[in-house]
C-alpha cells in the first residue's frame, strides 16, 4: 500500500519490476529531480513519458463538480509507463506516486486514477513556543509535499515580525531566509501564505498604523508572497484605545472595516492577492453575534479560519460546517488545532493519527490546516496521517497511516519505538492512550489472579524488557526525534521503574518491595508530564494490596 491511498488503483496486472527508467515528454527535469530523491536512477530502461493535456478536458472531477489542478493517471503496459497530468502539480503528484510504487515494489500493468478530495490540504506554523529552525522547516515542507499537501500558512506567534513587532519591516537576514523556504514551498507545489497578527497593538482609527500594515504586506510581498493572512486571533475582545471606541459600535466592527481596508489596499497592489483570516471568535457557536456579524461583513472570496466548537475540537462535522457557511456565507477554513501542544498542552506529546474528521468534510469546507507542535520532527508523524486523510479522507485508515508514518520517520526503529509511542497519543483527537499497556497490564493481572503466577512473570519479564530495549532506544539523542521528545522519554525511564517495581511484589510479595514501588509511583504521579494512562496506576495500586 502506497500513502496517500489513491483514488483508483487498478493496477492489478502483472509485477513490472524498475530498477531504472528512461524519460520522454514534458517536465522530465522535475521529474527525474523527484526520481533520484527516491533513489531511482534515470539513466535509461522502461520508458516513462510524461503527456501534459488541457486541464479543462481532463481534470474535471464529477464528484467534487470542480477542476482539479492535480489530478492525474499513471497507466502502465509492458513496455511504458504513461503519465498523463494537466500541469505542473498533477506532474509532481503523479511522479511521487510512481517512485512510490516502484519503491514499494507495487508497480503492477494497469491503470490508477488519482486526486485530492479536499482542495486545500495544509499545516499552519501558528503554534506559541520556540519557532522552527530553518532547516527543519524545510525538511517538514518536503516531507508534507510528498503526501500531497498543498498549503503552508506561515504565522508563528513567537516570529515577533509577525506578531509583536507586526509594524516593522523584516530585517534582512530574516527576509531572505523566508525567501528560500517560500522559494522551497513553490518548487514542492505548496502555495503560501504568510500571515500577520496586529492585533495586540493595532489602532483601528489609526492611519499610521494601516500604512505599516500595508508597509508590511509589501516588504513579504517583495519576496513573491502573493497570499496573505490577518490573523485576529488572541487579541483583546475589546477596544484598547478611546477613539477606537468612539468610532465603532463594537469590536467586530472594527474587524471588519479593517479587513475590507485591507483586501482592497491588497488589491490594489496586485489582483491575484488572496486574503484568509482568523477572527476573534474562532471557535465555538457558528450564530454567534461576532462570527455571524464578521463572516456577513466581508467580501466572498476571503478565507475565514475556523477551529470547530473547541479551540482544539475532539471532532470536525459537516453539519458543523454547514452551520458555519449558512451563519456567516463563508465555508470554514479549518484550523485544526492537532497535533499543536502548546499552552495548557505543554505535557503532553502529540504523536497518534488524526480522528474524528468526518470523511465528507472535503465537501463542506474550504479545506483544513494542521497547527503543529513546536517539534518539528515530532510533528511529522500525525501530520502524515492528516496528509493522508486529507488526500483520500474516504479510504483513510488511521491505524494503518500511523504505521506507515512511524516507519517513514523511523525506518528500522518503528517497532520498537511503539512502546513508547503507546503513551504518546493523548489529545483532543482522543483520549485514550496506553491501549497496548493496557491489555498487556489487564491480560498479566488476569494471569495472576487466576493461579497463573509464573506464567504472569514470564510475559511481565518479557514485556519489561522490550519497554527497556526502546527506553534504550529513544535515549539516544543523536536521532532528532528522540531528541526531541526527551522530557516525556524520562517520564518513560520512570514507568519502566514502576513496572519492574510491580514485577518484584508479584515475584515477592515482601515489604520491602512494596514500599519500594509505593515511593516509585509517588514519583512518577507526582511528575506533570503526561505518559501512561490508568492502567499503570491501577495495576501498581492493585499490587500494592497484595
Ligand atoms: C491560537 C493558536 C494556538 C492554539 C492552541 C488559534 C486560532 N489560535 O487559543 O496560536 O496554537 O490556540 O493552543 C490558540 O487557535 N488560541
Amino acid at each position: 500500500m502506497i500513502y496517500p491511498v489513491p483514488q483508483k488503483n487498478n493496477l492489478s496486472g502483472e509485477a513490472v519490476n524498475v530498477s531504472s527508467l528512461s524519460l520522454k515528454g514534458e517536465y522530465t527535469a522535475l521529474a527525474e529531480h523527484i526520481l533520484t530523491e527516491y533513489g531511482i536512477s534515470v539513466t535509461g530502461g522502461i520508458s516513462v513519458e510524461i503527456v501534459v493535456t488541457d486541464s479543462r478536458k481532463t481534470t474535471y472531477i464529477e464528484s467534487l463538480s470542480r477542476l482539479s489542478r492535480e489530478k492525474y493517471f499513471i497507466t502502465v503496459n509492458s513496455d511504458k509507463i504513461i503519465i498523463e497530468a494537466s500541469c505542473t502539480s498533477s506532474v509532481f503528484r503523479a511522479v511521487h506516486t510512481l517512485a512510490k510504487l516502484i519503491v514499494k515494489g507495487e508497480l503492477r500493468l494497469g491503470t490508477l486514477e488519482d486526486y485530492p478530495l479536499f482542495e486545500r490540504r495544509g499545516y499552519i506554523e501558528g503554534f506559541y513556543g520556540p519557532t522552527w529552525k530553518h532547516e527543519k522547516r524545510l525538511s517538514v515542507m518536503r516531507l508534507m509535499a510528498k503526501y500531497g499537501m498543498n498549503t503552508f500558512y506561515y504565522a508563528p506567534k513567537d516570529d515577533e515580525y509577525h506578531r509583536a513587532k507586526w509594524n516593522l519591516p523584516y530585517p534582512e537576514k530574516e527576509l531572505s531566509e523566508l525567501k528560500e523556504l517560500f522559494d522551497t514551498a513553490a518548487e514542492n507545489e505548496l502555495s503560501v501564505c504568510w500571515c500577520v497578527g496586529p492585533g495586540l497593538t493595532y489602532h483601528y482609527t489609526s492611519e499610521t498604523d494601516f500604512e505599516a500594515l500595508t508597509a508590511k504586506f509589501e516588504n513579504v510581498y517583495s519576496i513573491g508572497i502573493r497570499n496573505f493572512g490577518l490573523l485576529l486571533d488572541d487579541i483583546a475582545n475589546d477596544f484598547q484605545y478611546a477613539d477606537d471606541a468612539e468610532t465603532y459600535d463594537g469590536i467586530v466592527d472594527a474587524h471588519i472595516a479593517l479587513v475590507n481596508k485591507t483586501y482592497q489596499a491588497l488589491k490594489a497592489i496586485d489582483p491575484g492577492i488572496t486574503l484568509t483570516v482568523c477572527p476573534t471568535q474562532y471557535f465555538g457557536d457558528a450564530n454567534d453575534y461576532y462570527i455571524t456579524k464578521f463572516g456577513r461583513g466581508l467580501p466572498a472570496d476571503v478565507k475565514i479560519f475556523w477551529t470547530g466548537k473547541e479551540i482544539c475540537s475532539t471532532f470536525l462535522t459537516c453539519r458543523q460546517a454547514d452551520d458555519f457557511s449558512r451563519a456567516t456565507n463563508h465555508k470554514p477554513l479549518y484550523w485544526d488545532n492537532y497535533p499543536v501542544n502548546d499552552a495548557e498542552m505543554f505535557n503532553e506529546m502529540h504523536l497518534g493519527a488524526l480522528k474524528g474528521r468526518d470523511k465528507e468534510l472535503y465537501k463542506h469546507s474550504d479545506g483544513l490546516i494542521s497547527n503543529v507542535m513546536e517539534y518539528a520532527e515530532a510533528s511529522k508523524i500525525p501530520l502524515m496521517t492528516i496528509a493522508d486523510y486529507l488526500w483520500n479522507p474516504v479510504d483513510y485508515d488511521c491505524e494503518k497511516s500511523l504505521e506507515n508514518a512511524q516507519r517513514e520517520i523511523l525506518g528500522d526503529k518503528a517497532d520498537l519505538f511503539k512502546y513508547i509511542a503507546d503513551h504518546l497519543c493523548v489529545a483532543c483527537v482522543s483520549r485514550h492512550g496506553s491501549a497496548m499497556m493496557s491489555d498487556i497490564l489487564s491480560h498479566l493481572s488476569f494471569l495472576l489472579a487466576t493461579g497463573e503466577k509464573s506464567r504472569a512473570i514470564t510475559e511481565f519479564k518479557e514485556y519489561n524488557a522490550k519497554m527497556r530495549e526502546c527506553l534504550a532506544m529513544v535515549s539516544d539523542t543523536s536521532v532528532e526525534l528522540f531528541a526531541e521528545i526527551q522530557k516525556w522519554v524520562k517520564k518513560f525511564a520512570m514507568c519502566c521503574d514502576v513496572l519492574d517495581a510491580i514485577l518484584a511484589v508479584w515475584e515477592n510479595t515482601i515489604e520491602e518491595n512494596k514500599i519500594k514501588l509505593k515511593k516509585l509511583l509517588d514519583e512518577y504521579n507526582s511528575d506533570a508530564v503526561i505518559l501512561t494512562g490508568f492502567c499503570l496506576r491501577e495495576t501498581a495500586e492493585k499490587t500494592l494490596e497484595l
